[in-house]
């Protein structure tokens, strides 16, 4: 079993999408090991995506990442990572094929509805910035 984090963005909170994108989630097959709803407060998203702090998009990127609630999650599956980013489609929803999740409910590349994390040692980053071991079930 492999563990990947995954945010449902505020993109697709404020549409009132988050139990459409849950409900995918469950039918691809995750288990939910932790979940939360939650605003990130500007450190956090910039902490978050201090990645990308050199890319043009950054500062808009955290500005829209604190616009209003995100659902945070940590989902379990076999090859979770690469299932997930399966799941989710291409980062620009055009480029995204017929059934992910960012094909249904994205709007831009930056509006993209859904996070997931890229490699196995993101996820062991990305996991416990937002859950305590505690609060994975
Ligand atoms: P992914 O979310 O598919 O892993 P990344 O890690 O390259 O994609 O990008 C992180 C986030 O930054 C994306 N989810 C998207 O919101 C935003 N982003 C990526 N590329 C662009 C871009 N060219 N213009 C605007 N925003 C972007």
């Amino acid at each position: 079993m492999e563990k990947t984090f995954a945010i449902i963005k505020p993109d697709a909170v404020a549409a009132n999408q988050t139990g459409a994108i849950l409900a995918e989630i469950q039918k691809a097959g995750f288990r939910i090991a932790g979940m939360k709803m939650k605003r990130l407060s500007q450190i956090e998203a910039e902490n978050f995506y201090s990645v990308h702090k050199e890319r043009p998009f950054y500062s808009s990127l955290v500005k829209f990442m604190t616009e209003g609630p995100v659902v945070v999650l940590a989902l379990e599956a076999p090859d979770a990572i690469k299932k997930w980013r399966d799941t989710m489609g291409a980062t620009n929803p055009a480029n995204a094929a017929e059934g992910t999740i960012r094909k249904m409910f994205a709007t831009s590349i930056e509006r993209n509805c859904v996070h997931g994390s890229d490699a196995p040692e993101t996820a062991a980053v990305e996991i416990p910035f937002f859950f305590a071991a505690s609060e994975l079930l």
